[in-house]
């Protein structure tokens, strides 16, 4: 599909979204691009652009819910992960005193920054419902520092789009617009429910993000870069869950 029916597609969905005289505006707002998802060229396209498009006008600002410590789940389900390998053991029976986050790209001061730097920043929580699309879920309290601190840290320059996020489990990498990069609840997360983020949930550090579906919560974080295009990374669909079937945004 060209660039121009796709805009025309979002404009009549929004349309539909906003009422007939959203429709200008809509168009007006599709043509900015930032509208069209990076996996919005295939065969579940039109789907996912008027779903991408919608949320992000609709509810860009908008907050994951929030719950109260007592309906914190008692026994939250950990997904099973494939063996974690010689380097993760290493890093695990050093306290993960040696883990390291790096930062690359559209930034003004790329590096590598320690988990104790990163547990020195200003610290953030929430108790928020996590969902598998494959049907289990539970509620948890996260503690960590907000991706946007670390942002603001390193610099993002101003044509940055989107953060790519890798773990040490290599298959999974994982990227995010600005409008959930910088949102208040994505947060870089080394503690659960009051404790040490538990290996099994993604001990050291996982990327903690509260308005998609577990799977674009990351664990085992180990690189974030700073992208204004994900043409470059992968197949180009802009993770590895394009790849295998999944869609890019999968906003809840
Ligand atoms: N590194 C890594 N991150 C991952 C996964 C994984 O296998 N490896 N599984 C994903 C999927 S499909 C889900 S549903 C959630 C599971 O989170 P949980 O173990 O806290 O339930 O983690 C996501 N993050
Ligand atoms: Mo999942």
């Amino acid at each position: 599909m060209n660039k121009l029916s796709r805009r025309k597609l979002i404009a009549a969905g929004l349309g539909t979204v906003a009422g007939a005289s959203g429709l200008a505006v809509a168009d007006g707002l599709a043509k900015h691009y930032g509208l069209i998802p990076p996996d919005g060229s295939g065969l579940y396209g039109p789907g996912e652009t008027l779903t991408y498009a919608a949320q992000r006008v609709l509810t860009r600002h908008s907050l994951a819910r929030e719950f109260a410590p007592s309906q914190i789940s008692k026994a939250p389900f950990a997904n099973e992960v494939a063996p974690l390998g010689d380097t993760f053991k290493r890093l695990e029976d050093g306290g993960f005193a040696d883990w390291r986050l790096a930062v690359d790209g559209l930034v003004a001061r790329p590096g590598a920054i320690s988990l104790t730097e990163i547990k020195s920043y200003p610290q953030s929580d929430h108790i928020t419902h996590i969902a598998c699309e494959e049907g289990w879920s539970y509620i948890a309290q996260w503690t960590g520092v907000r991706l946007s601190h670390i942002l603001h840290l390193v610099g993002t320059l101003p044509q940055a789009r989107y953060v790519v996020y890798r773990s040490i489990q290599t298959d999974w990498w994982e990227s995010i617009d600005m409008a959930d990069a910088l949102h208040p609840q994505t947060l870089l997360s080394y503690g659960m429910n009051g404790a040490d983020m538990p290996v099994a949930f993604g001990g050291s550090l996982r990327l903690r993000v509260s308005r998609q579906l577990a799977y674009k919560s990351v664990k085992y974080i180990t690189s974030l870069t700073v992208t204004d295009s994900l043409k470059g990374f992968g197949k180009g669909l802009g993770s590895a869950s394009p790849e295998g079937g999944y869609a890019w945004y999968a906003g809840i």
